[in-house]
């Protein structure tokens, strides 16, 4: 296995990956049978999102039991397997854990109402991050509110009682002791709330966001996952500003291996945006940390969407800026086809946040006519970027990550240096390497090199 600090992850959507048995949905096996083109490719691990037994209030981020597989996706021994094969070919397999809240169907919330947040009464002014009412839900037959981030089907748990904390390190083993590569963990940023439960500011959320308390949990894990051969890696949705999240690498060496930025994410694809960013979080973390970076997941619209607007040529600026940049890089799935967002009627949607996040989660398609995919779960209507029509071009945006992919490892470990360098060019130092990124839809010029349109190159 490549160190995890020099890989290149890659983001499976299970529900939109390979679906094997023909049902519209994509399953584990459906990954078995694509690993070799994930290797082909070059990537290093693969997060699958959530995998456990879910009620799908929010597909599969509703977790009703830690410790199983989603009969739609499989089961235990198919997930072993694809644990077994992933590492044949160098390829460690992170979960999605979800330890914020739970499925109100884990059979925690009926026999265990002590692992979860309580009131009386609407004790505050705390809102859901997708209704935008009340985080507060009266349970009926209690007669008390519970508190819920996200969905009223998702209860969060509370982290101040010390057996939500041992539940959870079991957990963990348990899934370590099976092998797997490590956990991405979300809204990492949140599990611990104001004891007190004061008001907060609605858009800090400072009494249910970085509270010091939280690194405790990750200094536990990061000691367990330290016990284990493989290495596990722990790598954080920390959901925070730039303020924040450094410390979500404690000392660099005894929290999360990877926080992932979303200020970069969430920035525009501009180079008075996004080089701040990378100059900050490069200045601000602690020494031996590693940045994480991505710009598409199930939650965002994919980047040759949102940041290319379908331009083939920007949305390989962006590939390039990834995967030349110091760090971990995610792809998403599709990144690497500059894959757009699918077209969701709205009598096919099936998120619950607004905007709804389906566009991002369409299938992947594999042929140029999408036949693999009979009846999917959400439509596949745009089949033109499609895998095996890049792989058979070697001009394809397939091929272009493949590429970059094998030279990036040539400096993936080495310092990040900003080079002095006129807009739009972007211009940094990596070890022996020089990159240079138009950010512009104009020729440019940076010394005496000419770069075309939105060209990355590595000198
Ligand atoms: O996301 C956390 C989160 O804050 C996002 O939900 C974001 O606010 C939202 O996408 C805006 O529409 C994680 C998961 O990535 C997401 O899929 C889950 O829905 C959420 O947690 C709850 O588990």
């Amino acid at each position: 296995m490549r160190p995890w600090r020099e890989s290149v992850l890659y983001q499976v959507y299970p529900r939109s990956f390979a679906d094997s048995d023909g049902d519209g949905v994509g399953d584990l096996p459906g990954i078995v049978d694509r690993l070799d083109h994930l290797a082909w490719l070059g990537v290093d691990g693969i997060w699958l999102s959530p995998t456990f037994p879910s009620p799908n209030a929010d597909w599969g981020y509703d977790v009703a039991d830690y410790y199983g597989v989603h009969p739609d996706f499989g089961t235990l021994d198919d997930l072993d397997r694809l644990i077994a094969a992933a590492r044949e070919r160098e390829i460690r397999v992170l979960l999605d854990l979800v330890p914020n809240h739970t499925s109100e169907r884990h059979s925690w919330f009926a026999e265990r109402p002590d692992y979860y947040v309580w009131s009386d009464d609407v004790p505050n002014n705390w809102t859901s991050i997708f209704t935008g009412g009340s985080a507060w839900r009266l349970d009926a037959s209690r007669r008390r509110y519970y508190l819920h981030q996200f969905t009223p089907q998702q209860p969060d748990l509370d982290w101040w009682n010390p057996e939500v904390r041992e539940e959870f390190e079991r957990i963990l083993r348990f899934w370590f002791d099976r092998g797997i590569g490590g956990f991405r963990i979300d809204v990492a940023h949140s599990l611990i709330k104001d004891p007190e439960l004061r008001d907060q500011d609605p858009k800090l959320r400072e009494q249910t966001s970085n509270l010091p308390a939280v690194h405790e949990i990750y200094r536990r894990w990061r000691a367990i996952a330290e016990e284990y051969p493989q290495e596990p890696i722990l790598m954080g949705e920390t959901y925070v500003d730039l303020d924040h999240l450094p410390a979500y690498y404690g000392n660099g060496h005894d929290e999360l291996h990877l926080a992932q930025c979303l200020p970069f994410v969430n920035a525009k694809f501009e180079l008075d945006q996004l080089r701040p960013i990378v100059e900050r979080v490069e200045a601000d973390l602690p020494p031996g940390a590693t940045p994480c970076w991505f710009a598409s997941n199930h939650d965002h619209s994919r980047l040759a969407t949102r940041w290319a607007g379908g331009d083939e040529r920007k949305a390989r600026a962006v590939l390039f800026l990834l995967l030349t940049l110091r760090g971990v890089p995610i792809l998403y799935q599709g990144d690497e086809l500059a894959l757009l967002d699918g077209e969701v009627p709205p009598s096919r949607v099936t998120d619950v946040a607004d905007p709804p996040r389906d566009p991002e989660r369409t299938p992947l398609p594999w042929t140029p006519t999408g036949e693999e995919w009979r009846e999917p779960w959400l439509p596949l209507t745009d089949t033109s970027r499609n895998v095996a029509g890049q792989r058979d071009d070697p001009d394809s945006t397939l091929h272009y990550v493949r590429d970059l992919i094998r030279r990036r490892r040539a400096f993936a470990g080495a310092p990040y240096e900003t080079l002095p360098s006129k807009a739009p060019v972007w211009a940094y130092r990596r070890g022996e390497a020089t990159c240079l990124l138009n950010l512009s839809a104009r020729p440019a010029r940076h010394e005496d090199v000419e770069l075309a349109p939105w060209e990355g190159r590595i000198l």
